[in-house]
């Protein structure tokens, strides 16, 4: 585990638009309740980000709670984090324009998530989806958190934001902003699809059958893991360089049970792909139904919610409003 000094802080959080899956689990918050004890941390449901695609206005409501419930049942505990709906703390939209105005437009054409994600649609795409990085960098920094745990798939839009941060201390001959350092932890730093392994298992896919949510019972959980895509070699072990699929499967096995890969596969390698696949369907049962049964719980009393979400709300608040008062004073605006 990466040892800190004190005063560092962490900022993280994941997008309220629709259910979590094994891949925000395993890539994302999971690390986030480990580093809850040697950081202070700060845990946002990005809402801000969601609408850079469209969003049915009570759909995002709801997912922002259970997204909220998800955390907690995860283990983030609102004693020690502040988990906080990103719009509520108006510092991270501020922050984002003035960062805007110090991004070069190259950098942001380099991003490959808004080529993918706008696709041959790029003229039509809204101005949010293509400068998301901008406003990404802003959450992180008006918190001027030093460590951010992140799957994979953010690492360039993390880079970015180290680049902005720079832009900005350049501009104004500072050291204001601390650069942060991505944490990509665990073994399940990218989790694939179950429909396709060269693909990462994410919430947009329109195929409910290319996850794990963490709401799924033990019986979504087994069907889904029984039609996960399956290749024809005898055991799940062998020629794993060449098998997307088994060595995904593989790999949230390893890390459902916390070992590494190469424990896994001396384990599990000569099963055939069936024998496999009934074994991670019960690691993945065991480890996810306290998780599912805790996030309904937590749903069922919303008051309770609402009163860590304002708490949450009030301890941003207070550390983004500073920020904000020294970076406009940095820049020259009246206060
Ligand atoms: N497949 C994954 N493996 C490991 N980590 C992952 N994360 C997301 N997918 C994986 C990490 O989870 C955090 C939140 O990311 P997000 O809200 O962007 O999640 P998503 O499920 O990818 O959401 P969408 O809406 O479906 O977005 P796109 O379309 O971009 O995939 C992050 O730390 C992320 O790294």
């Amino acid at each position: 585990m990466h040892q800190p000094s004190t005063g560092n802080r962490i900022l993280s959080g994941v997008q309220p638009t629709g259910n979590l899956h094994l891949g925000n689990y395993l890539g994302a918050i999971r690390n986030w309740v480990k580093l809850q004890d040697n950081y202070e941390c700060l845990y946002m449901l990005a809402d801000l980000h969601a609408i850079t695609v469209p969003q049915e206005p009570d759909a995002l409501r709801r997912a922002t709670r259970e997204t909220a419930a998800a955390y907690i049942a995860c283990g983030v505990n609102p004693e020690k984090s502040a988990i906080f709906p990103q719009s509520a703390v108006a510092a991270h939209a501020e922050l984002a324009w003035i960062l805007s105005c110090h991004t070069p437009l190259g950098w942001l054409n380099r991003m490959t998530q808004f080529k993918e994600k706008a696709g041959k649609h790029r003229e039509e795409a809204v101005l949010g989806l293509y400068s998301y990085p901008v406003l990404m960098a802003a959450d992180v920094i008006v918190y001027k958190a030093t460590h951010v745990p992140v799957g994979e798939d953010q690492k360039q839009h993390l880079e970015l934001c180290r680049d902005i941060a720079g832009a900005f201390n350049r501009a104004y001959k500072t050291e204001f902003f601390p650069l942060p350092e991505p944490l990509i932890l665990g073994e399940a730093t990218r989790v694939m699809s179950l429909r396709d392994g060269t693909r990462k298992m994410s919430k947009s896919d329109e195929s409910d059958y290319s996850r794990i949510n963490l709401t799924d019972d033990a019986d979504a959980i087994a069907k889904k893991f029984k039609k996960a895509t399956s290749d024809s070699f005898p055991t799940i072990g062998e020629n794993l360089e060449n098998r997307p699929e088994a060595l995904n499967l593989l790999t949230i096995y390893a890390s459902l049970k916390g070992i590494s890969r190469q424990a896994a596969l001396a384990e599990c390698g000569g099963m055939n792909f069936s024998v496999f696949k009934q074994a991670l369907t019960d690691v993945a049962v065991a480890h996810l139904a306290p998780i599912t049964a805790k996030m309904r719980e937590l749903l069922a009393s919303p008051d309770y919610l609402d009163q860590v979400l304002a708490k949450g709300v009030a301890k941003a608040q207070g550390i983004a409003g500073q920020t904000m008062r020294e970076v406009k004073n940095l820049v020259g605006f009246l206060q």
